[in-house]
């Protein structure tokens, strides 16, 4: 702890862009994951936030834990209102009504707003090539509404309008590829990444802000309430999402792939789907299907990475080949909802 200290404050950005006292859940994923993203890209920077866990837990009136210049958004208009503070500048910028510099211009929302319903105004703002980085913080379905499916919700996912029963596996799609549509637009930089890997997460959300252009960051983020599992294993299954495959990292920059991490093999998905509450109605064949349709995206993906001429072995770093320490989910310490619990209300997040 003492080393960390001397450390970590030369390796990171000890600037706290959301101040600690936002509502999140316990073992939040995502709210790490926008702590990270903030700190990389320091106090130059004013955001569009659609609507979601994000907005929700961040700022009840008359509190906000943002130190950045923050502007709640529809469900839907992210990038359409983040493109129109983009071209407002760049007009100010030209009659000297402000000074000349780069400011970061960040849109950001989650699953249900990027992939459903925000899809239509992110499309367009990539394409018009705004100068703007657009971070998806995917927790795979509508949380703070419920726990409502997405496009984004993994098959097989027990969602609250994906039941799982006799005749239904859960969610019966395939999670919608959203950092592949981003880079179908041809701009100069798309990345995967997880707050499990804040180092990595920090150094794609810098380069992706730093680009002249359009960027779009796609971040899993881990959410013990919607996922049900415990809440202190958190890393851990963003890890092991990454390490099994189920959530490759990887960048796209001026459309040529290079993978953050090879594994010589990956882990078996039942590690990372027996630990969570949404998966547990899943019967083997479920989960061999599941495995089948990993391995295939994997090999779709090394292929893409092959394409580009990417020759030399990736060092997989240490902490990603020691084997993840899988603690047994403890029954007493879920998150899955039941009365009691503090599942996200659907009054609480209604908008
Ligand atoms: C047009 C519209 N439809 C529905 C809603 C209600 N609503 C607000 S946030 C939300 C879900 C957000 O899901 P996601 O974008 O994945 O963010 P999360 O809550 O999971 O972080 C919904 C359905 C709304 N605000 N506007
Ligand atoms: S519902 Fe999930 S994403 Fe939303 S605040 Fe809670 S843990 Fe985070
Ligand atoms: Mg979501």
């Amino acid at each position: 702890m003492e080393k960390f200290s001397i450390y970590a404050p030369r390796l990171v950005n000890p600037e706290e862009n959301i101040a600690p006292g936002h509502r999140a859940c316990i073992g939040c994923g995502e709210v790490l994951a926008v702590r990270y993203a903030l700190k990389a890209l320091g106090p130059n920077v004013i955001a569009a936030n659609a609507t979601g866990c994000m907005e929700i837990i961040s700022s009840c009136l008359p509190t906000t834990s943002w130190k950045i210049p923050w502007i709640h958004v529809l469900f839907e208009n992210a990038s359409a209102v983040i493109s129109g503070v983009e071209a407002a500048r760049k007009v100010l910028a030209r009659r000297g009504k402000i000074p000349p510099g780069r400011v970061f211009c960040l849109a950001m929302g989650g699953d249900g707003a990027t992939s459903d319903i925000g899809l239509q105004s992110l499309s367009g703002a990539l394409e018009r090539g705004h100068d703007f980085l657009y971070i998806c913080f995917d927790n795979e379905a509508y949380m703070n509404t419920g726990v409502q499916r997405s496009s984004s919700t993994p098959y097989g996912a027990s969602t609250t309008t994906a039941p799982p029963g006799k005749l239904s596996v859960g969610q019966w799609s395939q999670k919608k590829n959203m950092a592949a549509i981003a880079a179908a637009h041809n701009i100069p930089y798309v990345a995967t990444a997880c707050s499990s890997y804040p180092f990595d997460l920090m150094a794609k959300v810098k380069k992706a802000a730093e680009v002249k252009g359009p960027a779009y960051v796609h971040v899993l983020s881990v959410c013990p309430t919607g996922w049900r599992h415990a809440t202190d294993i958190t890393i851990q299954m963003g890890r092991l999402a990454v390490e099994s495959g189920i959530f490759p990292l990887y960048e796209v920059e001026n459309g040529r792939y290079k993978l953050t991490f090879d594994f010589p093999k990956l882990r078996p998905v039942k590690q990372y789907l027996k630990l969570q509450g949404r998966f547990r109605h899943l019967k083997d064949e479920e989960m061999d299907k599941i495995q089948k349709q990993v391995d295939k995206e994997w090999l779709k993906l090394k292929s893409l990475v092959g394409m580009a001429g990417e020759k030399k072995p990736i060092q997989v770093p240490a902490q990603v080949q020691a084997p993840a320490k899988v603690k047994a989910q403890k029954k007493t310490r879920t998150t899955r909802p039941t009365k009691k619990t503090s599942r996200p209300s659907r009054k609480r997040g209604r908008k």
